[in-house]
């Protein structure tokens, strides 16, 4: 490992060696040390979660050093941080990646086999941290993972949810939602039980005009929560530099419970003020792409963001600085809509804390913030209603008003007849009742908003912002295309195929570097590299395979295609246009002679991925993949011919090892709909193929790596209003090959045909609107020609081989230093000076 950590690293490198393990001996020393007194247990009654337990202690000790050192270093410098606020941080395992990063996964390997445990057993310990939906939330994972490899001064903040993601299970093919308590024991965080606020809720306002006749506004009453902060170090790939990941966690401000109450026998009330205030951080809200508008979420967001910012304040406040030199040292990005109430919070602080005049300050805020959005699906545009926010949040609804009034003046003086255009700008919505666009307050709010792919962003200025554009011109909006770190999604997920590329590549420069993928096409003739890669692959699948059968119960044959469509269940993302492709195909196969079968592809239909517990159509889904699952797994005449698979509770760690054994995944959204995908990302940079919806970051992906290794059908996104407004005022029929499909549900051929009655009348009764049939037949086709391009298998290496090597861009590594640049205005810290 350390002759291929690159420069200028190197020197860094070894000089962190002497905080990391001498050898596996110093290693092991650490690990029994910790069994013994830490965990109070001796080494012949040390199991395999003891073995977890104490080996993350013993890495995690080498961590706190540096992290200590990081954060004097970036206090030292005084430079300018960035803040990534973000409701939803979904990092998945800590230990292997501690163990990679810190470059002594093998010293660890070693020393836990002569303790006698496999590393992967122990490594399988560890409870996923799963404080996420879906792709928001790993962007943020990956870009910490960035930040901190990048060495820039940034810190994370976020909620420590008792209760992350729910659990999923399957039972008689429909999803039940199990409870995730995680922090049971949980070694990587640390409670600093001294660093707290307090946070007001409810009240009441009161203004006075001083002796200058200034107003001044003071906010009263209600009740306080404490905040607690959790810490959590985020180290980066070979650099010494460890980032803070900050979690809040919420307590009752007035101590342990009220002893009034418990002393007068009032004993089960003594804790219900204890209990209500830690609600405020219990359960991270299952929604992906949904808002609920749920006065709690509300809450949530304002503890979260009160905290930080009365953390970041207090920092800057230590350097003395004059207010105006705070957008100069702060830079806060503000993940999707969820933390905008940071804009009126960090004005608040400046007007009626701090007293600064209403248009500086304003200067200030807007200065520092930036907004990404994620999404253009209109139910997941958060908006609040006024009566809530009033009720809540009082003072923040005068501001919000304030800030709006502002705004709407300055458009009226641009627009001086246009009426309509402030009515459709306003951050207050005229509706029954009134309610707060977030994503309003977030643009006017913000220096810079970008998007997550090059049509999402261009999407979002000529739909759903364009009249901003007009307001504010459009270099105020921009796009930054999502990216992933290599390191977790190629070189921990995929050790075979990164150990193969670094032997190519001469390093393993490129994990630091993605675009030193290139190397790798040159060897794209060469008969050994082919066929190692075509092994990795079949390794990977054959792994994959036996987790279906321990799970399952299902044999799947690991030379079949394996088709895999693992993501959050949504009708946008279209997994009922996947299932109805399938049961296309078991009818096909069925009307076949035995002989004209053999001539068939044989597949494995792979699908995972959780259902918000109140979507309805979204639970059908699953429950018509696992009844199809159920007819053709247990079909004799089919048999390896096709097998359906649903893989239960998909996560961060199982990812790591379903996206390395996929041939072929399914990015098959609605043009329009997906904002990136990230997913698609981390299947290609394993060597998978794609077939893919013109929509989000295919685009991108299919530029870089050629129209010849992609699979892509379907309309485009130009042409999908068109199309919704004649299925509604036009003639809609349903594509003939799916009109069948229908009648073998209805057959009961999947059993009973009103459980998923649901699925088929969206598509033939109510407009369609996710256009499942107008893309039916050119899905179809485009999976023949996936079938025959498979049955190729050099041309398939090939295609893999080529997909990976300009898979350069999408490093999340580019993405950060062009955040850096481009909206945050910060550096990277050098290491040289430690
Ligand atoms: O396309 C993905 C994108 O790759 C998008 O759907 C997802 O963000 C990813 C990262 O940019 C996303 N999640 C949400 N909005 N967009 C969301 C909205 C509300 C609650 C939770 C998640």
């Amino acid at each position: 490992v350390e002759a291929s950590i690159p420069e200028p690293q190197r020197k860094a490198w070894l000089e962190h060696q002497t905080s990391g393990f001498k050898d596996k001996d110093g290693f092991e020393t650490e690990v029994v040390r910790h069994v013994e007194t830490t965990l109070a247990r001796s080494m012949y009654n040390c199991d395999e979660q003891a073995a977890y337990s104490a080996c993350s202690l013993a890495f995690r000790d080498r961590l706190i050093l540096e992290w200590n050192r990081t954060q004097q270093r970036q206090t030292f410098a005084d430079s300018k941080r960035v803040y990534y606020l973000s409701l939803e941080f979904l990092m998945g395992r800590a230990l292997d990646n501690a163990m990679l990063n810190i470059g002594q996964k093998d010293v660890a390997k070693a020393g836990l086999a002569e303790l006698g445990f496999r590393i992967e057993d122990v490594i399988e310990q560890e409870h996923d941290a799963a404080l996420g939906n879906g792709g928001l939330g790993r962007l943020a994972a990956c870009f910490l993972d960035s930040l901190a490899s990048l060495n820039y001064p940034a810190w994370g903040y976020g909620l420590r949810y008792r209760y992350g993601i729910f659990k999923q299970e399957i039972i008689d093919g429909y999803q039940v939602e199990v409870p995730d308590y995680w922090l049971d024991f949980n070694p990587w965080e640390f409670p600093r039980h001294d660093v707290t606020v307090d946070i007001q809720f409810y009240g009441h306002v009161t203004k006075r005009t001083d002796d200058n006749g200034k107003t001044i506004a003071t906010w009263d009453g209600g009740e306080i929560v404490k905040a607690v902060a959790y810490d959590v170090p985020i180290p980066g790939y070979a650099t010494p530099s460890t980032n803070n990941l900050r979690l809040w966690s919420s307590k009752a401000a007035s101590g342990e419970f009220d002893f009034q109450k418990f002393n007068s026998g009032d004993y089960e009330n003594s804790v219900a003020d204890q209990q209500r205030a830690e609600t405020i951080s219990a359960v991270l809200y299952p929604n992906d792409n949904l808002d609920r508008g749920k006065e709690l979420r509300l809450k949530q967001q304002y503890f979260w963001v009160a905290a930080s910012l009365y953390d970041i304040v207090r920092r800057f406040k230590k350097s003395k600085r004059a207010w105006k030199e705070f957008p100069e040292q702060v830079a806060i990005q503000l993940n999707d809509t969820h933390p905008t109430l940071a804009v009126v919070e960090l004005q608040r602080i400046l007007v009626d804390l701090e007293g600064l005049d209403w248009d500086e300050a304003w200067g200030i805020v807007t200065n520092t913030f930036g907004y990404t959005n994620h999404t253009v699906l209109p139910e997941a545009l958060e908006k609040w209603s006024v009566p809530l926010f009033q009720h809540l949040l009082p003072r923040h609804l005068q501001l919000i008003y304030d800030i709006n009034l502002f705004f709407l003046q300055t458009v009226e003086r641009k627009f001086p007849k246009d009426r309509d255009m402030l009515g459709r700008v306003s951050i207050i919505e005229e509706a029954q009742p009134k309610m707060v666009r977030m994503a309003h307050l977030a643009i006017v709010g913000s220096h810079k908003v970008n998007g997550v792919a090059e049509l999402h962003s261009d999407l979002i200025k000529t739909t759903i912002f364009k009249d901003f554009v007009e307001v504010f011109g459009p270099d105020k909006f921009t796009n930054v295309t999502n990216g992933i770190t290599p390191r977790r999604w190629l070189h921990q997920a995929n050790p075979r195929l990164s150990e193969l590329i670094s032997s190519k590549t001469g390093s393993q420069n490129f994990l630091k570097d993605l675009t030193e993928l290139a190397k790798i096409e040159h060897y794209k003739d060469d008969p050994d590299f082919r066929k190692e890669w075509a092994e990795i692959k079949y390794a990977n699948k054959v792994r994959l395979a036996k987790y279906i059968k321990k799970t399952t119960g299902v044999d799947v044959n690991p030379s079949a295609l394996f088709d895999v469509q693992v993501k959050r269940i949504h009708e946008y993302k279209r997994q009922q246009m996947n299932i109805f492709g399938v049961i296309h195909r078991y009818l096909t196969l069925k009307s076949l002679s035995p002989e004209e079968r053999k001539k068939f592809q044989p597949k494995v239909s792979i699908f995972g991925g959780k259902a918000a517990p109140g979507y309805w159509m979204a639970k059908q889904i699953i429950h018509l993949i696992n009844a199809v699952g159920a007819v053709v797994n247990n079909d004799k005449e089919i048999g390896d011919l096709l097998k359906v698979i649903f893989l239960e509770d998909y996560n961060v760690s199982k990812a790591e090892m379903i996206i390395p054994a996929s041939d072929l995944s399914e990015h098959i959204s609605t043009a329009g709909t997906e904002a990136s995908g990230t997913s698609n990302m981390k299947f290609v940079l394993n060597g998978g193929l794609i077939i893919g919806t013109c929509d989000g970051a295919n685009i991108e992906i299919t530029r870089e790596i050629g129209e010849q290794n992609i699979f892509l059908f379907g309309n485009l996104a130009e042409d999908v209003e068109d199309i919704r407004h004649n299925h509604t005022y036009g003639s809609h029929t349903v594509d003939p090959d799916l009109v069948k499909v229908f009648e073998a549900i209805e057959k009961g051929t999947f059993g009973e045909p009103n459980d998923f009655m649901g699925m088929i009348s969206a598509v033939r009764d109510h407009g369609d609107f996710y256009l499942v049939s107008d893309d039916f037949h050119s899905y179809i086709e485009t999976q023949e020609l996936v079938d025959k391009a498979y049955r190729d298998q050099e041309g398939w290496i090939t295609k893999s081989i080529e997909s990976v090597a300009r898979m350069g861009f999408f490093s999340s590594d580019r993405c950060i230093n062009e955040y850096a640049e481009g909206i945050w205005n910060i550096e990277p810290l050098p290491i040289k000076d430690q």
